[in-house]
């Protein structure tokens, strides 16, 4: 199950909204074949495994990470071919939380006659597919939060220069890390302030779908952003107030010209209704439809307020550089109005610390008011 998971890593950034699945066919003590779920819309890790088989597979055990699918969806049903090409045994990581499946592989299976356990390395089996097992039980993407911060908690000096608070390797990471997303959000302040491309520069890396936030749609035509969106899938999310002016509504028709697609939400939910504001959890409903699985914030302290207000953060990678900034002026990764008192902040469970370099790098995954047991 350790190689079906190595296995199933070899398809990060290519599969999603599927998840990422690895299969190792073991016969008489010897691995004699493997397969993983390469592509969206692509064979699946089991068929991937079992066609590619030199030797006959019949009476063999089959490992796989995530419970063989019995549906028909863009490709056949995986419990078709391994009861057709004879399997004795199947050990499986989780089971399928897909409608379409959730445990019905297995039952199948078992009724063919073949042994099946599950639950083998579950833990990290689900943890491999925290994306997918979100998604397909919400409909909503996976939302990871990311900012780098200085030792003393600032994302940038008081003049607004960050370049670089951390290193190189940590840089490289984050690359790393769009690619295992679907799309790329930033807040309208990070286009103005730095003209980004938001793209995935690692080599063989598929594009993330950009998006942004731009309640007044003040970003510019000749931003980097807009000027790519041709090519990069690009979304612009607006307010709807934006739209029912004028100057709004041709600014959204020369972006749409431009290759951007429009996006708008109703005012946002902080009860403010003089501001125009983008309602992230909206918004979210709307890319979830959109079949974006999974959403990477690599926003300023402005969209990350916002974002942990509206609850939509499912993970947290915060990035911490050895230097120290100061500066009572100097933003900090979360700004807006934050708790009042540390009853009401996000707490982060699951913590890890790993190290980046000459950085390191903390996660976890928030926990809001009603998940909480101390409030
Ligand atoms: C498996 N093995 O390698 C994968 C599975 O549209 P399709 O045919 O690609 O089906 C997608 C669904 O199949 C996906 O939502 C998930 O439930 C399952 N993915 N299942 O047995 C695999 N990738
Ligand atoms: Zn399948």
């Amino acid at each position: 199950m350790r190689r079906a998971l190595e296995l199933a890593r070899m398809g990060e950034g290519r599969t999603n909204p599927n998840p990422m699945v690895g299969c190792v066919i073991v016969k008489d003590g010897r691995i004699i074949s493997e397969g993983y779920h390469e592509k969206y819309g692509e064979y699946h890790a089991e068929r991937n495994a079992l066609l590619r088989c030199g030797e006959d597979p019949a009476g063999a055990d089959l490992y796989v990470t995530l419970e063989p699918c019995c549906h028909y969806g863009k490709t056949p049903p995986c419990t078709e071919i391994i009861i057709e090409k004879n399997i004795g045994r199947v050990f499986i990581g989780n089971v399928d939380p897909n409608p379409k499946v959730a445990g019905g592989g297995v039952k199948i299976l078992r009724e063919h006659g073949i042994e099946v356990e599950s639950g083998i390395l579950e833990e990290e089996c689900r943890k491999l597919n925290e994306v997918f097992f979100h998604y397909i039980s919400t409909g909503r993407p996976f939302v990871a939060a990311k900012y780098a911060m200085s030792a003393d908690g600032k994302i940038a000096c008081a003049s607004g220069d960050s370049k670089w608070i951390t290193g190189e390797t940590a840089r490289k990471q984050v690359h790393m890390l769009r690619k295992r997303y679907s799309g790329i959000l930033a807040g309208i302040g990070t286009v103005l302030a730095d003209d980004p491309m938001l793209n995935c520069r690692e080599e063989e890396g598929v594009d993330p779908v950009r998006i942004i936030c731009d309640a007044h749609l003040r970003i510019p035509m000749e931003s980097q952003i807009v000027r790519t969106a041709d090519q990069v899938p690009t979304i612009v999310c607006t307010a709807e107030e934006t739209l029912e002016t004028a100057a709004g509504r041709e600014k959204a028709d020369q972006l749409a010209a431009a290759g951007v697609t429009v996006l708008h939400t109703p005012a946002g939910a902080d009860g403010d209704s003089s501001y125009a504001k983008v309602d992230l959890k909206n918004l979210m409903q709307q890319l979830g439809e959109r079949k974006i699985d999974s959403v990477l914030i690599e926003g300023g302290s402005k969209i990350n307020a916002d974002a942990f207000a509206s609850g939509i953060v499912d993970k947290v990678y915060a990035y911490v550089g050895g230097v120290i900034i100061g500066g009572a002026d100097a933003p900090s990764p979360v700004g807006g109005r934050g708790a009042e008192s540390m009853a009401g902040a996000v707490r982060l469970r699951d913590l890890t610390v790993s190290t980046a370099g000459e950085d390191c790098c903390i996660t976890g995954y928030p926990v809001y008011g009603k998940d909480r047991e101390d409030i």
